[in-house]
């Protein structure tokens, strides 16, 4: 049989071994898909512009690559609980790893700023759920210091295991593109994915130019210094002072690729874009590198070659959000003559 779940897939990748008691719920390997509408609208070839649907791992985002590892790690060491500060996704993966693993699990939310698919999942899960009056940045502090009791991982980020588990992303890039692509697009946040899929490139010795796409109203590693209130419609990406922000700039810089950002109207024209002409439905954090290559393409600058896009959580996150584009709807009686 296959091996489920990118441990297992990986294993000679990863910092596991034969008693490392491995938390799975089939993550990874999610599909690489051609986006010729984005291509063509931006200027390059069909098959120019693909996008890797991180949306579709077992609970919606990314965070599952990097929560396998982090929770199978944590039960090996012995710890009784997990622990983290999350706009969301994150605190959605480590609720469901914790629940398989019969792990406690404790996240520090930002009150208010967590796109209700995300928190339904925290609840459901049973994770013990703290909200914080103030942004994920003052949360993550509390989180790290209520880690220091004993018997707690964090499972954050800045967590090296969560990178390790997150790298595999370009792996799979690599063997479904058949090539590494020349140029890759990414949301940036917390920059934990991007400091991941830069050390999995490398590893493989792959070298594609790394393009981050920050929220204009969160945009940190733009701006050279951290934003103390930070602000965009892409909640996921409402991070003022990223913990792997010199990884980040590493990635940037060794790849000779760029950290830009875009607005919220881009983020929500490209979001819309991708589900009306893609058929893609990704949650608005996960449109800002595609709003990103619009955006290079406004300016007659899109990067020769093969762009990967990395839409890095689902649609169903955050329904608030599709509010903004809801069409008169019409409500007729059963039976009722409508007219196309
Ligand atoms: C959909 O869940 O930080 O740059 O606490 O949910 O590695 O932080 C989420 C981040 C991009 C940014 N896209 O990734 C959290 C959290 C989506 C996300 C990011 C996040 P990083």
């Amino acid at each position: 049989m296959k091996p489920v779940g990118l441990i297992a897939r990986w294993k000679d990748r990863l910092p596991v071994t034969a008693k490392t008691p491995i938390v799975t719920l089939g993550e990874g390997n999610t599909p690489l898909v051609r986006a010729d509408r984005v291509a063509q609208a931006v200027g390059l070839p069909p098959g120019g512009v693909h996008l890797k649907l991180e949306g579709l791992n077992p609970t919606g985002s990314f965070k599952d690559r990097g929560m396998t590892l982090a929770v199978s790690k944590a039960k090996e060491q012995g710890a009784t609980g997990v622990l983290c500060a999350s706009t969301g996704n994150t605190s959605a993966s480590a609720a469901a790893y914790a629940a398989r693993a019969g792990l406690r699990c404790v996240v520090f939310l930002p009150a208010g700023k967590v796109a209700a698919g995300k928190l339904s999942q925290a609840v459901m899960h049973g994770a013990e759920i703290v909200e914080v009056t103030g942004n994920f940045d003052q949360a993550l502090a509390m989180a790290m210091e209520a880690a220091k009791k004993k018997g707690f991982a964090l499972v954050n980020s800045s967590n090296p295991f969560r990178i390790e588990g997150q790298k595999t992303g370009a792996f799979e890039i690599v063997e479904q593109l058949g090539r590494a692509p020349d140029n890759h697009f990414m949301p940036v946040g917390n920059a934990g994915n991007i400091t991941a899929y830069w050390k999995g490139y490398k590893e493989i010795g792959r070298a594609p130019r790394m393009f981050g796409w920050q929220a204009a109203g969160a945009a940190p590693l733009v701006l050279g210094h951290p934003v103390k209130n930070p602000q965009t419609v892409a909640t996921a990406i409402r991070i003022g002072n990223p913990v792997s922000w010199k990884t980040a700039i590493d990635a940037r810089d060794e790849s000779g690729g760029e950290i830009g950002k875009v607005t919220d109207a881009e983020i929500l024209a490209a979001y819309r874009f991708l589900a009306h002409e893609e058929g893609v439905f990704c949650e608005p954090a996960s449109a800002a590198p595609v709003a990103g290559l619009f955006k290079l393409a406004k300016a007659g600058r899109v990067p020769k070659g093969v762009a990967v896009c990395v839409l890095t959580g689902h649609g169903l996150k955050d329904p608030g959000t599709t509010e903004r584009f809801r069409p008169k709807i019409r409500r007729v009686k059963a039976g009722g003559a409508v007219r196309l």
